[in-house]
C-alpha cells in the first residue's frame, strides 16, 4: 500500500482548519488534522515542502516506522509545528489501516475498553449567575461534566468567556487581540463561582476549571485548597505548563486534581509530571502530540502511575482530530475524560463524521478507519483568513501568559 500523494487542504468555515489527505496506489485515501491555532500555514508549508515529498513511495502499512522516520529522521525534534505535521500523517495512516481492513481504527488499537467516551462541555458567562445558567443549559443537553469560567469584575475580557453560549472561540481575524489580567481580582471570584455552582447544581455533576497558565505555584496552591470542598474533576493549567518542577510545590499544597498538557508535544514534556505523579490528568491531543502513535506512547507511560488522559478538544481541533481522539479514548485503559466544544454547523458540514454525541458522551461510530472525511467542495467555499489568539497584559501593561 504505497503512498502516492498527499494534499494539504486549508479551509475557514468560521475558523481555520488544516487537513492532510494521503492517497495510496490502491485508490484509498486517509485524512489527518494538521491545525495549529494561529500558525496554520507554518504546518501546511512543513507538510507540503518537507514531509509529503519524503514519505511519498513509502508503505502506508508501516505506521510506527513512518512515525520514527519523521521524528528521529528530521534531526530537529519536537516543537508544535513539526509534531502537528507528524500527527496529521499518523492520523491519515491509521485511517488508511482501518479502511484497508474494513474496520474502525480502534479495533486495531486493542478494541473497546469502555462503552462510551465521557465528555465535558464549556459553560461560561460574564457573571457568576450567567455561568450558573449556562451550566444548567449544558445539563439540559445531557452533559455530565461541565467546565465553568466566568468574567472577572474590573477586567474587560476574561479567558474562557466568549461569544455565544455554545461556541467559545478565542482566535480573531486582524491583529492579535489584547486582553488584560489581574490575578488578585481573579482569585476573588473563582472560589465564589464554584461555591455558587455547588449550591445550585449539587454534587451530581463533574465540574472543571481552567486557569490557563496564569498563576504562580503559591497562588495556585491557595486556589486549589479553597476548591477542595467543591470537589472539582480537575483544575487545569494552574501554572505555566513548560516548567514541570513548578508542579512539585503545587502538588504539595492541594488535593484538588490537577490537569495539564494541551500545549505539550511529546513524552519529554511530561515525563517528570508523570513519573513523580505530580498531576492527575494529561491533556495532550492527538493533533499536537504526534498523532495516535504519539498519544499512545504517552498514555502507556502514564498507565502504571495512575495518570489518566483528558484530551484537549477545543474548537481549534477539527472534527478529524476528534474522530482520531475517540479511537484512542475508547481503547486505552487509562482514559479520564474528553473535552468537547461544539463546532459550528458550517464546520460540521465540511467534515462529515460517524462519531456522535448522546447523554454526555461521545461514540466513535463503526465507520471504517477514523470514520471522518473532508468535503473538499464545501471546504473550497471557505478560504483561509489569518487569525490570532489573544495576547495578555497585566494592568500595568506587562505581557503575561494568555
Ligand atoms: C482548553 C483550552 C483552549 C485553548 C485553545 C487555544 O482548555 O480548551 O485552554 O481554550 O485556549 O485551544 O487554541
Ligand atoms: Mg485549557
Amino acid at each position: 500500500m504505497r503512498i502516492t500523494a498527499g494534499r494539504v487542504i486549508v479551509t475557514c468555515p468560521g475558523r481555520n482548519f488544516v487537513t492532510l489527505k494521503l492517497e495510496t496506489a490502491e485508490g484509498l485515501t486517509g485524512v489527518g488534522d494538521a491545525t495549529l491555532n494561529g500558525r496554520e500555514l507554518a504546518v501546511a508549508a512543513y507538510l507540503e515542502e518537507h514531509v509529503v515529498p519524503a514519505i511519498t513511495g513509502m508503505d502506508a502499512r508501516n505506521i510506527e516506522d513512518v512515525w520514527q522516520y519523521l521524528y528521529k529522521g528530521a534531526y530537529w525534534r519536537r516543537g508544535p509545528v513539526t509534531m502537528t505535521a507528524i500527527a496529521a500523517v499518523d492520523m491519515a495512516l491509521w485511517d488508511l489501516a482501518g479502511k484497508r481492513l474494513g474496520v474502525p481504527t480502534h479495533e486495531l488499537l486493542g478494541g473497546r475498553s469502555r462503552s462510551e467516551v465521557l465528555v465535558y462541555g464549556h459553560a461560561n458567562g460574564e457573571t457568576i449567575e450567567d455561568t450558573v445558567e449556562a451550566a444548567r443549559r449544558y445539563q439540559q443537553l445531557g452533559y455530565r461534566a461541565i467546565r465553568a469560567q466566568c468574567g472577572v469584575p474590573g477586567l474587560a475580557k476574561a479567558y474562557g468567556v466568549g461569544r455565544g453560549d455554545l461556541f467559545y472561540e478565542p482566535a480573531e481575524a486582524g491583529r492579535p487581540p489584547e486582553h488584560e489580567w489581574s490575578t488578585e481580582r481573579y482569585l476573588d471570584v473563582a472560589p465564589q463561582l464554584f461555591s455558587r455552582l455547588r449550591d445550585e447544581l449539587g454534587f451530581d455533576v463533574h465540574l472543571l476549571h481552567d486557569a490557563h497558565h496564569r498563576l504562580t505555584p503559591t497562588e495556585a496552591g491557595w486556589l486549589g485548597r479553597r476548591l477542595e470542598e467543591h470537589r472539582l474533576f480537575w483544575l487545569e493549567d494552574a501554572v505555566p505548563a513548560e516548567n514541570q518542577r513548578l508542579y512539585r510545590q503545587l502538588r504539595s499544597h492541594t488535593t484538588t486534581p490537577l490537569a495539564v498538557g494541551e500545549v505539550f508535544n511529546s513524552v519529554y514534556d511530561l515525563h517528570v509530571l508523570v513519573t513523580e505523579r505530580l498531576v492527575d490528568y494529561i491533556r495532550t491531543s492527538v493533533v499536537h502530540a504526534g498523532g495516535i502513535t504519539g498519544v499512545r506512547k504517552i498514555a502507556h507511560l502514564m498507565e502504571p502511575y495512575q495518570v489518566r488522559l483528558g484530551s484537549h478538544g477545543a474548537t481549534d481541533l477539527s472534527p478529524v482530530c476528534m474522530a482520531a481522539a475517540l479511537q484512542v479514548d475508547i481503547s486505552i485503559n487509562n482514559f479520564g475524560i474528553q473535552e468537547y466544544m461544539r463546532h459550528t454547523e458550517e464546520t460540521e458540514a465540511v467534515f462529515p463524521h460517524a462519531w456522535w454525541f448522546a447523554d454526555g458522551a461521545l461514540h466513535p461510530g463503526d465507520g471504517p478507519g477514523l470514520g471522518v472525511d473532508i468535503d473538499e467542495e464545501r471546504a473550497a467555499e471557505w478560504p483561509y483568513e489569518r487569525a490570532y489568539l489573544p495576547v495578555n497584559r497585566l494592568l500595568d501593561g506587562t505581557v503575561t501568559s494568555w
